[in-house]
């Protein structure tokens, strides 16, 4: 049979083994133009007699990394990736598929799909569709209990965790490693000796011992879901993935199919799975700003110092530790530079000792690290950041001084979360090589950085910053300079309606147990109480208005004293205060307001509104360059919930209209701070919305 080639599939055929190869790029999505030319090389295959078995292998970076996302939610065309991975298991000839790069999603359920799976071991293999809040709808979860058992199956369709080729052949899902640069070969020697040991194909779906093994054991899905309430809460998607294996083991395979096609498809056409595509694409659109093209000139960043050695400044450190890039940290005092270093060696310790990292690595991070109490070492590091007490003229005064001694070319950042960086950029001789780097703490674990950009920054310190994100582990979002930037701006807005809405009739639990229940890790007050009430708080200044000071005056001064705005048991387990509650009570008499009963539904609107229509005012301002990148910030900054896309996303999903209705009663009823931002109005008119993807 002639070699075949057509759109993004070809086949050749070498001593009677067929090869099938893709290429799609950039990462060999399994959009419909794949899955037909799939189908039909495969169909040539097994019709050509000289074809003895069918290696099928990817072009480019790597196999196939799923189903094509863009796909979603569009008319259906081409054969169905289901039916395409059992057109594949019901060849009359071994397949076996090649891997490189990362099998994932319906890449890994065609490999599931083929007899037999040879990979490099640099390859990773995971079926992350609970990531875009859907499960494996072509099979997934039918054929991998079948390979590696039920547990491992509900821990990786559950985790979506992509697990390394070494360890999947552990598993029984890989047959045979590869070399690296030897796949191909690899693959046509492993199909020929299949033909000479007279071999044929090995279905996957007449596995059946290992979920034989789990038949008549309902508890070990109940206790699955049992031990991991605290990870899927307030997902929809795990549940339907337990469901789904479940179903693999006491239904028939082809029933098994069914019941997962069922619960793809309520998923695929939720609000939450749509929220999640959302997200994916929005972790992606962050790194693309307009007038910074993807060749822009960037800066070498080899060398980093940064100074103060406090929490931010000793989180921000162990980024560039963990990415190999050593650190000259720097303090005014020994023991605060002491207690810096230990903390980042505690750290550390901590990981390994929970096997997230080996102690050669601990010894290597911590040799990467430098502490000084001379200025003068931040003349050679190629990015200086500056993680100093939140106060402006501190800040002045160290960018002065680094501004004499950092080399030409240095980029000079800081991390204050809210003053402005153009100000601080003002006293130094270099302004275009200022910007402002904020880190969100624990620095060393919050996603989010946001990356400021200063008016006189140059592109190339911009482009670098941006650049920078990634390498050590962050999601970077460009913003301008305002106050409190994108995150802490909108934050502002929901505190100040947190507070009011105690005042006027709900208490901080009530308003607590709202934001907990829509999906964020904790409310304001337990927040605050988390982090100490008295942050900038003294007796002397102190003037007892705020029901903030008043506790402060009364010792509660949250956690760390044992009461704050809760009363907190030996466990640190929070309880509402009686005596909070009376000082609430007291406190609105004593403003003058009467207490009304306040549903759940208007504390949502009078915390979450308020902050769309500041995310608006950010978008028209030009201090965010799209919606999707606020939503970034609150998703990887603040922890709002991925099933709910973030807060532009979110009004889309509530309606830009109701938002703004909302927003006009409370500008009537309560005050001009709720005045609707022009954007806002504009889209309600237009019909539009924010993200264009709720
Ligand atoms: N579909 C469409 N586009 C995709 C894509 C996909 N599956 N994966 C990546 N892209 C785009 C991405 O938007 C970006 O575009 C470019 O490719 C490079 O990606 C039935 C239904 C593979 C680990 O969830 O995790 O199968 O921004 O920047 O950092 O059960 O991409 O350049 O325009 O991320 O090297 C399940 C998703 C699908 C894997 C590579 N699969 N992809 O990371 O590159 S659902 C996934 C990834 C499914 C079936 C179900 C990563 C990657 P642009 P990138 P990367």
């Amino acid at each position: 049979m002639a070699d075949t080639q057509s759109g993004v599939t070809d086949l050749k055929v070498e001593d009677g083994i067929a090869i099938v190869t893709v290429n799609n790029p950039p990462v060999n999505a399994l959009g419909a133009a794949v899955r037909d030319g799939v189908a039909a090389r495969m169909r040539e295959a097994a019709a050509d007699p000289a074809t003895e078995a069918v290696v099928l292998i990817c072009a480019g970076r790597t196999f196939f990394a799923g189903a094509d996302i863009t796909e979603f939610g569009k008319p259906p065309k081409g054969i169905p990736l289901g039916e395409l991975v059992t057109l594949i298991e019901d060849m009359p000839k071994p397949v076996v598929a090649a891997i490189h790069g990362t099998a994932l999603g319906g890449g890994l359920e065609m490999a599931l799909g083929c007899h037999y799976r040879v990979a490099v071991p640099s390859a990773r293999v995971g079926l992350p569709e609970v990531k875009l809040g859907i499960l494996p709808g072509a099979g997934g979860t039918q054929r991998l209990p079948r390979i590696v058992g039920v547990e491992r199956a509900l821990e990786m369709i559950t985790s979506g965790e992509h697990v390394p080729a070494p360890k999947a052949k552990e598993a029984g899902l890989i047959d045979e490693l590869a070399p690296e640069e030897g796949l191909r070969q690899a693959a046509l020697d492993f199909a020929k000796r299949l033909v000479a040991e007279g071999k044929g194909p090995r279905k996957v779906r007449d596995l059946s011992d290992k979920v034989e093994a789990a038949r008549g054991k309902p508890e070990v899905f109940a206790d699955f879901a049992k031990a991991n309430a605290r990870r899927f809460r307030g997902f929809e998607a795990p549940a339907a993935c337990i469901e789904a294996v479940k179903a693999a083991v006491e239904l028939p395979f082809e029933q098994g199919i069914a019941k997962e096609r069922d619960l793809f498809l309520k998923l695929v056409a939720g609000t939450q799975s749509k929220a999640q595509r959302y997200v994916f694409f929005a972790e992606r659109e962050v790194r693309k700003i307009p007038d910074l093209p993807d060749d822009t000139p960037t800066l070498p960043v080899n060398s980093v110092g940064i100074i103060g050695a406090g929490t931010m400044g000793g989180g921000i450190a162990m980024n560039f530790l963990n990415a190999g890039i050593p650190v000259t940290i720097v303090e005014m005092k020994q023991e605060a530079l002491d207690r810096g270093l230990s903390v980042i060696r505690k750290n550390y310790e901590a990981s390994a000792a929970k096997g997230r990292l080996k102690p050669e690595d601990v010894e290597k991070r911590m040799s990467l690290i430098t502490g000084t109490l001379d200025f003068e070492a931040l003349s050679t590091p190629d990015l200086v950041i500056e993680a100093v007490y939140e106060n402006m003229d501190i800040k002045k005064d160290v960018f002065r001084r680094l501004d004499k001694i950092a080399k030409p070319g240095a980029i000079l950042a800081s991390n204050t979360s809210y003053l402005n960086v153009d100000e601080i950029a003002s006293v130094t001789s270099r302004p275009e090589s200022v910007i402002g780097m904020h880190f969100f703490s624990p620095a060393n674990v919050m996603k989010l950085l946001e990356v400021v950009r200063a008016e006189k920054a140059s592109k190339e310190v911009v482009a670098t910053a941006v650049k920078l994100a990634p390498k050590i582990g962050k999601i970077g979002v460009l913003v301008g300079v305002c106050y409190g930037f994108v995150g802490n701006r909108m934050l502002a807005e929901r505190q100040r309606e947190a507070n009011r809405l105690v005042e006027e009739g709900a208490m901080p639990w009530d308003v607590d147990r709202v934001l907990y229940e829509f999906g964020l890790p904790m409310g304001p007050f337990a927040m605050s109480d988390l982090a100490g009430l008295d942050i900038g708080w003294s007796r002397e200044t102190s003037k007892g208005e705020t029901l903030r000071e008043k506790l402060c005056e009364m010792d509660r001064r949250g956690q760390k004293t044992g009461a704050g705005f809760y009363d907190y048991d030996a466990n640190r387990k929070a309880t509402p205060s009686p005596i909070v509650e009376q000082m609430v009570l007291d406190h609105s008499k004593q403003k003058g307001i009467t207490r009304r009963q306040i549903s759940d539904a208007e504390i949502l609107e009078r915390l979450i509104y308020p902050m769309i229509n500041e995310g608006a005012k950010i978008l028209e301002e030009g201090k965010a360059i799209r919606a999707s990148d606020i939503d970034m910030v609150w998703i990887n900054g603040y922890g709002w919930p991925v099933y709910r896309g973030g807060p532009m996303f979110y009004a889309d999903t509530v309606g830009l209209e109701n938002v703004l209705a909302r927003m006009e009663q409370w500008e009537r009823e309560i005050g001009p701070e709720f005045r609707p931002s022009d954007l806002l109005r504009r889209k309600v008119e237009a019909g539009e919305t924010f993200t264009g993807a709720a």
